[in-house]
């Protein structure tokens, strides 16, 4: 990806997963890449720069969009940060609502309220969101909440931005192996059962598997190339045909 040397990227959740499967796409592209997580990688890379960032705290989202861009703009902001709690509306504390929101979504917002100001013209954002806000299992009522979110504010953000040159799109994924995945299979299946449940959970999909973060990773970096330069706000499913199935079997 020839147009991807010496751009400046920012990825929120850049630590693993998603994330961190992204943070290596772009590196070997040449990208220099800033993560601002909460958690350090565990692997180490000379072009790649950790910020610790709690994304529920505006001045540390303010510090790690100023520490990306002390030396220039911005070409690349990817949010990938996020949690997921189980629950109805019903059993959902009030607090685990704000807390999966300001995680997932109002996060995004801070990332795009520092950043936009200091992304240069031709730049793009990813936001990522998740299948689960165009249509949910049951029991994740602030997480497809938080996920839809994500997906307006894309749209939102792409109308306004479009006359800065700014894109911005949202990738929705289906079940993709990452350690948050891994939790909640943890959580459902018990450590044995990991991954038996992690495969129970693919074959919900047509392509019989869940994916891995890479594949995911690579839908991003082409969003944020300038072989996309005539797509934004738009929604781009990974989902290995999830949402593409009726449950009706014949
Ligand atoms: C993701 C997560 C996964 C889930 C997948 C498909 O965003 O919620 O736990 O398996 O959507 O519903």
């Amino acid at each position: 990806m020839q147009d991807s040397l010496n751009k400046n990227a920012l990825i929120f959740g850049g630590a693993s997963g998603i994330g961190w499967a992204t943070a290596c796409a772009l590196i070997e592209s040449g990208a220099m890449v800033t993560i601002a997580d909460v958690r350090t990688p565990s692997e180490r890379n000379g072009v790649l720069r950790p910020i610790r960032c709690d994304v529920r705290d505006a001045a540390q989202v303010r510090y790690a969009v100023h520490s990306a861009t002390e030396t220039a703009p911005l070409d690349w902001l990817v949010y990938s940060t996020g949690i997921q709690h189980y629950g109805s509306v019903v059993d959902t504390p009030v607090e685990e609502y704000d807390l999966v929101q300001s995680i997932n979504a109002r996060g995004a917002f801070l990332a795009c309220h520092e950043a936009i100001p200091r992304m240069r013209k031709g730049s793009a954002i990813v936001l990522v969101s998740s299948v689960q806000a165009l249509a949910c299992q049951e029991g994740v009522a602030a997480y497809a909440a938080s996920k839809g979110t994500l997906e307006s504010l894309t749209r939102a953000i792409a109308v306004d931005h479009a006359k800065d040159n700014i894109r911005v799109n949202a990738v929705l994924p289906g079940t993709v192996d990452t350690p948050m995945v891994r939790s909640s299979a943890e959580r459902f299946g018990g450590t044995d059962g990991l991954e038996q449940t992690l495969q129970q959970w693919g074959e919900n999909h047509p392509l019989g598997r869940v994916a891995h973060a890479d594949e995911i990773a690579r839908l991003i970096a082409f969003l944020l190339s300038d072989k996309a330069s005539f797509i934004t706000g738009a929604s781009y499913r990974a989902d290995g045909g999830l949402l593409a199935q009726l449950a009706v079997r014949l």
